[in-house]
């Protein structure tokens, strides 16, 4: 499709929708924002484009009649496809793409994708710390937090793009074509919006949809879901391994990461060599030592970025130690999945910040994973009753409940005792409470510095 003489309306105006807004505008076209929000403020957002940029706004109700106006709807992945913007289009036959697929229509270079339900933020940063140890136009996008949009007309044709995709953004992929391809693992997650497991894990895998035998796709070996990916997709399956010592992939051979082609075994380092804790660590090295070799990173530059690289912000982040406590950031920890590894990884007595958004998950192997460790569990958010008859069921108490953010950080502070740790790994999103999981995770650390202030105070 050629898209210089097509009328745009972009959906959303969030991140990507200002990111999408922004790529046309630079490109010399007209852009055309809706959002549901009439409460958004058009001169603030105005503001953030250049003065002679062609923009219109249009908030709140959706006008059948849009869909006469404008040829293509570019969606932001936070709106449902059952969302009435999109189905004026969809009813009339016209393209709906995603902010991830206008990206790709104008970038340049090679692209390596990756989704998974859990660890795709790490990868994706880690991948692209080592490719920037060989290639000279390295771009980090995605899911985690930097529009594609944003950079696609910065890129060259020797760019070499690391782009994290969640199961939102791939509803509205088209022709967007990855060299290389991972599906982490599936877990349940965003089931309130996908429905069931079989359409989840279909969204996941269509990543690699238009790859062919000359691209690659990682896949988990030890996630039986993902395995079975191997053959549906259309590319070439390469497997990665923590637990399996698979004659072909990405495998771990005692604490020694390494690469095995099929001609030969290339060692890359060993866990006492990197700064990534814990086993769903290991694995995401795994992955993005498979990516980046496929990519084309010689072995020597992949070992480089794998041991430079440190933990990413909002993932079981060490924050402070307060009067003997030590508070973790693990914001992040966004489904149950997620927040397992987060207590997982826990070695002191710890005071469990938990709930959040409903995205109808079930909590039971959570509590169970508490193993011992959670002083006690403090609630808060539209699923904190849900959690809290889980933990009855389970024989865990005590489970206290917070009626806002602060009220169960002031609480934490209080049960915690010198020589515990305070984790805020809810097991949920963050909306209803915050704007992202982000925001969720800055919150705690801010706190966490009064708390640090007054710890030093006589008072
Ligand atoms: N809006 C509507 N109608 C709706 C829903 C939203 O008009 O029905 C409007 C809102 O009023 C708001 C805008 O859409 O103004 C928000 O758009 P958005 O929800 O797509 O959020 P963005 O700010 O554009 O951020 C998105 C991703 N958010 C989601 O997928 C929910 C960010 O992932 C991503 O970093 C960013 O694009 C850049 O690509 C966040 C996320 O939580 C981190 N992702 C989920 C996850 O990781 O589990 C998938």
């Amino acid at each position: 499709m050629d898209l210089s003489t097509k009328k745009i309306l972009i959906a959303g105006a969030g991140v990507s929708g200002i990111g999408a807004a922004m790529l046309l505008v630079r490109a010399g076209m007209p852009a055309a924002i809706y959002d549901g929000n009439t409460a958004l403020d058009k001169e603030k957002f105005r503001e953030r484009f250049p003065e002679n940029a062609e923009l219109e706004f249009i908030l709140g109700e959706v006008d059948p009649a849009l869909a006469d106006r404008f040829d293509l709807l570019v969606l932001s992945p936070g709106i449902p496809l059952d969302k009435p913007i999109v189905k004026i289009f969809t009813d009339r036959d016209k393209p709906v793409w995603g902010e991830i697929e206008l990206a790709s229509y104008f970038a340049k270079g090679r692209i390596a994708a990756i989704t998974g339900t859990n660890g795709k933020t790490t990868t994706t940063a880690l991948v692209g710390r080592i490719l920037e140890e060989h290639y000279p136009s390295v771009f980090v996008v995605g899911n985690i937090g930097i529009p594609f949009t944003e950079v696609a007309l910065d890129t060259r044709e020797d760019s070499v793009i690391a782009a994290e995709i969640s199961s939102f953004q791939l509803e509205t992929t088209i022709d967007f074509h990855p060299s290389v391809s991972a599906v982490l693992n599936l877990t349940p997650d965003h089931l309130d919006r996908h429905g069931t497991m079989e359409v989840y894990g279909d969204t996941k895998l269509s990543i690699s949809k238009k790859q062919t035998k000359e691209d690659v796709i990682l896949l988990n070996y030890d996630d039986p879901a993902t395995r079975a990916m191997a053959k549906k997709t259309p590319a070439r399956p390469v497997m990665f391994s923590r637990l399996e010592e698979l004659d072909e992939g990405i495998i771990m051979k005692g604490d020694t990461f390494l690469i095995r082609n099929g001609q030969e075994e290339l060692p890359v380092c060993s866990t006492g060599e990197v700064r990534l804790l814990g086993s769903h660590n290991h694995e995401n090295i795994l992955a993005a030592i498979g990516i980046c070799y496929y990519m084309g990173v010689p072995v020597e530059a992949i070992r480089r970025g794998v041991m430079a690289f440190t933990a990413v912000e909002h993932r079981i982040e060490y924050v402070d130690t307060v009067d003997g406590v030590d508070y973790y950031n693990d914001s992040k920890g966004t489904n149950p999945d997620a927040a397992i590894k987060g207590i997982s990884a826990m070695v002191k007595p710890t005071v469990l910040l938990g709930g959040g958004y409903d995205k109808k998950s079930t909590y039971d192997e959570w509590i169970e994973a508490f193993d011992g460790k959670v002083r006690c569990l403090i609630l808060m958010g539209a699923t904190a009753r849900a959690i809290a008859d889980t933990a009855e069921k389970h024989g865990f108490s005590p489970v206290y409940f917070a009626e806002t953010f602060e009220e169960a950080m002031d609480m934490a502070r209080e049960k915690a005792e010198p020589g515990d740790a305070v984790l805020l790994s809810p097991a949920c999103a963050s909306w209803g409470m915050f704007k992202n999981y982000e925001v969720r995770g800055q919150r705690f650390k801010e706190i966490v510095r009064t708390f640090k202030e007054e710890e030093h105070s006589p008072d």
